[in-house]
């Protein structure tokens, strides 16, 4: 009695003396709640044993010692021999047994990053093994391990085997080097580079942790608008020390290339991809690249977009520049992630088709250690867009994923936005450019044969205390690095583990907040975008709406480009009477949103401009359904609220009212959107706001005319 009470007080402490202020994310390793839960993990889980000498290994060691005595309450160590519960930590050269009793076979599939985790026996003991055949699996395996106690799942017979499906998991940081972030929510940039390379940060190990304990193998420190300096030797110093930092997590650093540089900090005269002073000065830089950071990963390159330079300054082509970089990069294993989200509003053609006309003929002609890598949708990151009509286009390209964590379309750090039905809703899309070529395929490499494959995610992460501004931005990383390691993952099942490990496993929790999760994506396209519309908020700093802007300095910028709204109706016709954008997707799905009667009506203003009393599917008009998707939309905002209001005694109250707060900022916010796009579109369709919903309490005037000059962009 006395010793239960013991370990129940040693619990209480262990677990009130963390302050949930978020920092901790999805690996807080408090001891595990249910008593009886907690006795078993207990009997099945008694030591560690692992080659205490495996340089390697260390890290996975020491998350493993940290988790397990945090999640059973008591110290669990690396201990020799083995008992009834001692986890097996090791390659197949340190414990001869494994290679009998996987088979060989099983390990190599496997390949550098996939790790076995089973019950097995040894010397008439019940032992669980972590294995992989590189360290860099076993680390993954550790994660795993602890993740099934997390999330309180059994594990009396275990016998998983798993590898990622793409090889490439990376963040992108669009940090700059004066620690401002562009579209950063959640503070300044983590990157201290003042201090750097004397002063290393616990966060950047926290950081690298939390990328590893979800697969991500990568991250691109620099703004894809990028500062040459970051190439110079001063500069390198501090990327190798971050980089030996994260090494140990086998997380590989990449920088952003400008590709002005050699004339930015080489003195060149020029940055033309095909002359050869410039070729070798790339090749020079990658080799001090290189001689500090050996397993440096590549570069990433956004060129000739938004005004950044590249290769068409020089009447070169992107794949002309993305050859010169790959070539210098090659002979040490490097590679190259060229951005396809370029337009120009030099030419009159619909935004949505230029990176489609630039690439597509350049299929083929990149090398090996090319990837391109593609917005999800062809605009911008929008709360919702139908497939890139490159995914599928490029079958000879490997095409890289390009997803945004950080809230830029989506109330910022502000909204509760679960990301990843829209993830799983591009991946899943079918191109038909093959008989098994949905987007997943194609970025898997499964579609056309490719094992250079890639999935990256603009970071929502910022010096923020919880890193990413709103706790439930979190759940946007978390998404990202679990969908790029296995894509066949559910929207429901990445949430309710995230949910278990960042908060809470009861059951009512889990339940309601995986709910509220799973719809709030629908909640924010409704409140915001709803039916097809995009690209319709506030200029420049992209805070809140502002349909009736027409004043930017291009074109493809305004709203009203993008919404066309007028006395007969309201989107834009990229059908064959329009710009024909819809001539870039193959036939089946050219087809099918081509006929208002087949385009899905949440997809129905992207492609068609529709009269306001067209019939909709519910029969009621388009000018209706617009009303009833924009009051639903907040209705469930409120009900969001209404859901976590219940919530309460189940957590901390910390953390429990940020998000309250939080909130009723996006209530409010949301019923802004509603109230001025309904009362701005009004001006188009003349319609009334149907009866019985509340009115807007503001004028059009007022909404037009508030201004934002320090809103973060
Ligand atoms: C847009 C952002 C801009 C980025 C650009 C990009 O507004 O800040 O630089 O995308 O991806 O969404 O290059």
């Amino acid at each position: 009695m006395k010793k239960l009470l013991i370990i129940i007080i040693g619990i209480l402490i262990n677990n009130s003396l963390l302050a949930e202020d978020g920092y901790r994310l999805w690996l807080r390793y408090n001891t595990v709640h249910d008593p009886a839960l907690l006795q078993q993990y207990r009997q099945q889980i008694t030591s560690i044993l692992s080659p205490g000498d495996a340089d390697g290994l260390f890290r996975a060691q020491q998350e493993l010692i940290t988790g397990l005595s945090g999640l059973l309450g008591k110290q669990i160590s690396m201990q020799m021999g083995v008992n009834n519960g001692t986890v097996m930590v090791g390659l197949p050269q340190h414990f001869s047994f494994i290679r009998t009793l996987v088979g060989d076979t099983a390990l190599a599939r496997l390949g550098e990053e996939g790790f076995i985790i089973r019950t097995t026996r040894r010397d008439g003991k019940s032992v669980i093994l972590i294995t992989g055949n590189k360290e860099a699996g076993i680390l993954y395996g550790v994660f795993h391990f602890l993740r099934l106690l997390q999330t309180h799942q059994p594990i009396q017979q275990l016998n998983i085997s798993s590898t990622p499906k793409i090889q490439l998991r990376l963040l992108n940081h669009w940090d700059n080097l004066n620690r401002t972030v562009e579209r950063g929510y959640a503070g300044g940039s983590i990157w201290d580079w003042q201090r750097l390379p004397g002063y290393i940060d616990q966060r950047y190990i926290d950081y690298a942790r939390a990328n590893a304990s979800i697969g991500i193998n990568g991250t691109v420190l620099t703004n894809v608008n990028a500062n040459a300096m970051v190439l110079t030797e001063a500069w390198l110093q501090k990327v190798a020390a971050l980089a030996n930092v994260f090494r140990q997590y086998h997380l590989k650093v990449y920088l952003t290339a400008r590709f002005s540089a050699p004339v930015e900090i080489g003195k060149l005269k020029t940055a033309d991809p095909l002359n050869a002073e410039v070729k070798q000065w790339w090749k020079e830089k990658a080799n001090e690249i290189y001689r500090s950071i050996p397993d440096f990963g590549g570069f990433l390159v956004k060129a000739n977009s938004e005004g950044q330079p590249g290769p068409q300054n020089y009447q070169r082509t992107h794949a002309d520049g993305a050859n010169m970089l790959a070539d210098a990069v090659a002979p040490h294993g490097g590679i190259v992630m060229w951005r396809a989200f370029v337009y120009s509003n030099e030419s009159p053609e619909d935004r949505f088709k230029q990176a489609y006309n630039d690439f597509k003929p350049l299929d083929g002609q990149f090398r090996k250690n090319v990837l391109v890598q593609v917005k999800n949708g062809p605009i911008d990151f929008q709360p919702r867009e139908p497939f890139h009509p490159l995914f599928g286009a490029m079958p000879q390209t490997p095409l890289m994923m390009e997803f945004q964590l950080t809230q830029e379309y989506m109330g910022f750090a502000t909204h509760l936005v679960y990301q990843a039905p829209l993830f799983k809703e591009v991946l899943n899309a079918d191109t038909h450019s093959k008989s098994s070529s949905t987007v997943a395929q194609i970025i898997d490499g499964t579609a056309n044969n490719h094992t250079l494959t890639g999935m990256a995610g603009v970071a929502n992460i910022g010096s923020d205390i919880n890193w990413t501004g709103h706790p439930f931005g979190q759940a946007n990383w978390y998404t990202l690095g679990r969908l790029a390691w296995d894509n066949s993952l559910t929207s429901a099942q990445i949430a309710n583990e995230w949910i278990r490990q960042t908060f809470s496993n009861k059951k009512a929790f889990v339940d309601t907040v995986q709910q509220l999760m799973l719809a709030s994506r629908e909640i924010m396209v409704n409140y915001m975008t709803p039916l097809g519309l995009h690209h319709i908020m506030g200029y420049g700093h992209h805070y809140g709406p502002a349909p009736w802007y027409n004043k930017a300095p291009r074109a493809d910028w305004n709203p009203v480009y993008f919404h066309k709204a007028d006395s007969i109706g309201i989107g834009f016709d990229r059908t064959a009477s329009g710009s024909n954008a819809l001539a870039q997707y193959q036939p089946a799905v050219r087809q099918q949103f081509e006929n208002m009667a087949t385009c899905p009506e949440y997809f129905l203003l992207w492609f068609h401009h529709v009269p306001w009393d067209h019939k909709m599917r519910s029969g009621k008009t388009l000018w209706e359904t617009m009303c009833d998707k924009y009051y639903s939309g907040v209705d469930s905002v409120r009900w969001m609220q209404r859901s976590w209001n219940r919530m309460q005694n189940f957590i901390d109250a910390e953390r429990f009212n940020q998000v309250r707060q939080l909130l009723a900022i996006q209530e409010q916010e949301a019923v802004w959107w509603r109230n001025a796009c309904l009362l701005y579109f009004q001006t188009f369709s003349r319609k009334a706001i149907p009866a019985g919903y509340e009115k807007p309490d503001r004028t059009l005037q007022y909404y037009q005319e508030l201004s934002f000059p320090y809103a973060p962009n």
